[in-house]
């Protein structure tokens, strides 16, 4: 049974504003919402609760912000129109799924563009993260200039390892709502569905799809390793979330307690980094004990499979040729 994120949100409303995360505040001058989709055991939600306690602190008590984590205000679809309408004053979101208001911002998320966390963080604190940014700012909405990290993303499935391009041929993968994605996989052959993070988990359980494709640190956070067999490493892209504000909310603030809240969410970003990396790195062996089972699948014929199917091809002419360069720059060479 699929349950309706109505029904959990009944559920889980009023514990989100007794416990430490969403602490009902009866004094700040600006009680501002933080939401988001992943569990409160995910570095992010970690790292942007000790933000939170220091933005308070620092700030004298004017400005709390209370964390909603895990999907408690809706899906991620729903979590963009209200930081957009003011629902919500500040949300995290992958740059793939903002793209569905931010065309070119998923260009971060091309396959294979970054051979490691070094490109990623020189990229994203360079001149592509500039650029992404550049075109959030015209839609609208406020994004703080550190990028905070998903990971590489890994395919994991309840039937077989996909060891080769050929595997992921007709198979019934749930991707997040994003244009990138579903292309993607469809140059792959596969069957792709387009599911909220919020819906995976019942997704998976019940079959409706048979795998999916997220960082380990997610695998394990959101125990996925409960309705899925085998992690195969392919590392077919880089993912991160980008931190946004709501503009008319963040001009309310003055302007030396938006500095405060800035520095905070950028330094928090920065150690949520390696916190996420360390994990990433840690994780196999406990995934493993958990009876998941790990293939090293080699990426090169998966990359290959993508150009021949006109994916590179297609994403630059999407982008246009300004966006692309910058994407090739930062990633030191010709992607196609
Ligand atoms: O939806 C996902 O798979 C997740 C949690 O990785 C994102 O937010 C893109």
């Amino acid at each position: 049974m699929i349950i309706s994120r109505r029904t959990l949100l009944q559920g889980t409303a009023s514990a989100a504003l007794v416990g430490s995360f969403g602490a009902r505040a009866q004094s700040a001058e600006f009680t501002y919402k933080y939401a988001n989709n992943l569990p409160v055991t995910h570095p992010m939600n970690l790292r942007a609760k000790e933000a939170a306690d220091r933005i308070k602190q620092e700030t004298g008590g004017r400005v709390e912000i209370q964390i909603f984590p895990n999907n408690q205000l809706g899906s991620d679809t729903d979590m963009l129109s209200q930081v957009r309408s003011g629902g919500v004053e500040f949300f995290t979101l992958s740059p793939l799924i903002l793209s569905t208001l931010v065309p070119n911002a998923s260009i971060s998320g091309i396959g294979f563009a970054f051979p490691n966390y070094d490109a990623v963080w020189k990229a994203m604190d360079g001149e592509l993260g500039a650029y992404v940014r550049g075109q959030i700012e015209k839609a609208n909405l406020v994004v703080m200039d550190k990028i905070w990290d998903n990971g590489f993303r890994q395919i994991t499935s309840s039937s077989k390892p996909i060891a080769t391009p050929e595997d992921l041929k007709g198979f019934k993968i749930r991707v997040p709502v994003s244009p990138l994605w579903t292309s993607m996989f469809t140059a792959f052959g596969s069957a792709p569905a387009s599911i909220n993070f919020a819906e995976v988990y019942p997704a998976l359980q019940t079959g409706v799809v048979d795998g999916q494709e997220n960082p380990l640190a997610i695998i394990s956070t959101a125990k996925l390793y409960e309705v899925q067999k085998n992690v195969s490493m392919t590392n077919h892209m880089w993912d991160g979330f980008w931190f946004l504000a709501n503009r008319r909310a963040w001009e309310r603030l003055p302007e030396d307690l938006r500095a405060i809240v800035a520095k905070n969410l950028n330094q928090a970003a920065v150690a949520e980094r390696a916190d996420v990396a360390k994990l990433n790195a840690g994780l196999k062996d406990d995934l493993m004990a958990k009876g998941m089972v790990f293939n090293d699948p080699d990426p090169a014929p998966f990359r290959e499979a993508l150009r021949k199917a006109g994916f590179y091809a297609e994403w630059k002419k999407k982008y246009g040729d300004e966006a692309w360069s910058i994407l090739e720059k930062a990633v030191g060479g010709n992607l196609s």
